[in-house]
């Protein structure tokens, strides 16, 4: 039997265990990148670990996420990043120069080469052809300072893409329909892999929508194969040295092969409060639109601003509609300045918001009480657009800039306006002027650390026996959204006490308080959760603040990966219901105790929760490797791995 291109070139980076699927394996990480709102947390870790230099092929560090600067801390943590960048080998990319992925893209992604990034979108790098994977900014410490990153060896799932896509469906709506097909839970520990005839219709940037979103499915990443299509968007971004032809054997092997016919494909809509509620636009039925928002990392590549652009050339935005453009790069920007596009754009009455994550993290741009927004970006969990009764949905550039124009959701295909067709260049505008590249006699540079930057915490060891109480109980699907809230709280990611004020701030704005108050008495807080807990981002913050709450143990249905994997590196243990039946047997408030956790942890023997408040013993169960024991034995990665 073949290989698929996953198992190549994961292989080519086997650096612990052997290729089993289900089996932890450690992997070498080639190049990194952070983005600002968790970066300054990864290098202040990897700070700790004491190193004089990053040991990767390349490691990048952007600021995309925090450029709203109001108040000081922002362009604090920003001259933080740049000095530390200096001193240890990092590329620095400036706020302005765009979203990381887009950027990474457009400038450092090769095929066949692993990334690992602390952002749940790097598997945006997919779209050229690297194993690109989001996780916490320690992971990423940890693979910046040489070390292995340790993933589940995926299942892969092939994707055979047929047929090509229809006027006025684009690369959006194909991964709407994936998530249709696959919907936001139960893919753990798979890798998506895309092949078929269907492939070479495909821009790179449109692969990179399509991986980028995949995201949201909880795979570990989703790749595309390298091909004439990479080769010739590298050699427009004057890269061509950097390809290599990368596919899968004729008779590679998989867990699954899905057939999608692209153009069976019809423009769709992730309705609130999910990405993985999908509707097709055609049935929105006329719905009145407030809000219309293009850009994020999902979709602002030069193509998507064009596309909107030519539609909205000569007509105007509805009178009713805000409409905002976020171009996703510097280069992007540019070029839709020297083409005209952005000429057209602002005649249109866009909005011409900055080259950032801005709107989609949701610390600018809120929409008014119970809006309707449009969005072209990856998630519309409950909240995160900043107004809370908003409803948020996800869309194509294509039908964002129908609906800008009319006021309402339309299906494009039936406004009457004839499909715009894009050429990808043939030669990007190149202009590396905002990246700040290490020097080699950069041992002297003084890191600049302002007020808001503190030192990471660190946990005590794991205690033998877990004692103490349920200091919240929620329920299913609770994203990092609602654990560790974005939007105007982002501005204190470096600053860990602070943050932690506001954990669960949307769901229950008293539990820091609880857990604080508990801790102080020296008793442990759990969390019982239900299914999916902690889908969504990477920020490992959603473990880290919990910790510093003194929060010991999830207890939980289920656990998304990037968070589960958080969860362990800052030692909170989660543990799983063995019978789903007994989450509805423990409340918030209930005292509860783990005899001998660390004892059963040892033995490999299944965990009992002893509920004292209702004088039950609940079963619990737990998948962790040996290498888990012991990070959640010394308290956590970084003491692990400074010890
Ligand atoms: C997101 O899209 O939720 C973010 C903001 O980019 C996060 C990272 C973060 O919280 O800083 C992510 O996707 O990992
Ligand atoms: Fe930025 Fe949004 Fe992309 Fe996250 S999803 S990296 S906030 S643009």
């Amino acid at each position: 039997m073949g290989k698929s291109l996953t198992r190549k070139i994961l292989e080519k980076h086997l650096a612990v265990g052997e290729y089993v699927v289900g089996q932890e394996i450690g992997i070498k990480i080639d190049q990194t990148l952070t983005q600002d709102a968790t970066g300054t947390m990864a290098y202040l870790q990897f700070e700790a670990m004491g190193l004089s230099k990053v040991k990767t092929e390349l490691s990048v560090s952007y600021v995309d996420h925090n450029t709203i600067q109001v108040g000081f801390e922002n362009a604090d943590d920003h001259r933080y990043l740049q000095t530390v960048a200096a001193k240890y080998g990092i590329v620095y990319s400036k706020a302005g120069n765009g979203i990381c992925h887009q950027v990474h893209l457009e400038r450092f992604g090769k095929p066949g080469k692993t990334l690992l990034g602390s952002d749940s979108h790097t598997p945006t790098g997919g779209g050229i052809g690297m194993i690109a994977i989001g996780a916490g900014g320690l992971d990423v410490a940890v693979a910046m300072g040489g070390g292995e990153f340790y993933i589940t060896c995926p299942k892969v799932y092939k994707i055979n893409l047929t047929g090509s896509l229809q006027p006025w469906v684009s690369a959006k709506d194909v991964v709407l329909k994936m998530l249709e097909l696959f919907t936001v839970k139960g893919n753990v520990g798979v890798i998506m892999e895309y092949a078929g005839p269907g492939v070479k219709t495909l821009s790179v940037p449109e692969r990179a929508t399509i991986t980028n979103m995949g995201a949201e499915m909880g795979v570990t990443t989703s790749v595309f194969p390298s091909d004439g299509e990479t080769r010739k968007f590298l050699k427009a971004q004057g890269r061509e040295s950097d390809w290599v032809e990368l596919k899968a054997d004729r008779d590679a092997e998989y867990d699954k092969v899905i057939d999608l016919d692209l153009s069976t494909i019809e423009p769709l809509a992730a309705a609130p409060h999910s990405p993985g509620n999908i509707v097709r636009v055609a049935d929105m039925k006329n719905m009145k639109v407030d809000q219309v928002l293009l850009g994020s990392c999902t979709n602002s590549s030069y193509k998507d601003i064009a596309t909107v652009a030519k539609i909205m050339k000569g007509k105007k935005a509805s009178p009713d509609v805000s409409f905002g453009v976020a171009p996703g790069s510097r280069q992007v920007l540019q070029m839709a300045a020297r083409d005209g596009y952005l000429a057209d754009l602002i005649d249109s009455g866009a909005r011409v918001l900055e080259s950032a994550c801005g709107f989609c993290i949701g610390n600018h741009q809120s929409p008014k009480t119970n809006a309707v927004s449009l969005r072209t970006s990856n998630r519309n969990f409950e909240g995160r657009s900043g107004t809370k009764d908003a409803q948020v949905y996800l869309v194509s550039p294509e039908v964002a800039a129908i609906a800008a124009m009319t006021g309402k959701f339309t299906d494009p295909r039936k406004a009457g306006i004839e499909y715009p067709k894009v050429r990808m260049p043939t030669k990007f505008l190149i202009d590396d002027s905002m990246f700040i590249f290490p020097k080699d006699a950069a041992k002297n540079i003084e890191i600049y650390r302002g007020p808001n930057i503190g030192t990471p915490p660190t946990n005590d060891r794991m205690p033998d026996h877990i004692r103490g109480s349920v200091g919240i109980k929620v329920g299913d699907k609770i994203t990092t959204d609602h654990i560790m809230p974005a939007g105007a709280r982002l501005k204190y990611r470096s600053n860990v006490p602070k943050y932690s004020e506001f954990v669960f701030e949307p769901v229950d704005p008293a539990f820091p308080k609880r857990a604080m108050d508990a801790k102080k008495a020296g008793k442990h807080t759990v969390i019982v959760a239900g299914e999916s807990y902690g889908q969504g981002s990477s920020r490992e913050h959603a473990a880290l603040c919990p910790m510093y709450l003194g929060v010991k143990a999830i207890i939980a249905k289920s656990v998304e990966r990037i968070h589960a994997a958080n969860l362990v590196n800052f030692g909170i243990i989660s543990l799983a219901f063995k019978n789903m039946a007994d989450y509805d047997k423990i409340e918030q408030g209930d005292e509860i105790e783990i005899p001998d956790i660390k004892k059963k942890l040892q033995s490999g023997e299944p965990v009992i929760l002893v509920n004292r408040t209702k004088n039950i013993k609940i079963e619990l169960g737990y998948s962790l490797s040996q290498r888990q024991k012991d990070i959640l034995y010394e308290g956590g990665l970084l003491s692990y791995t400074v010890k």
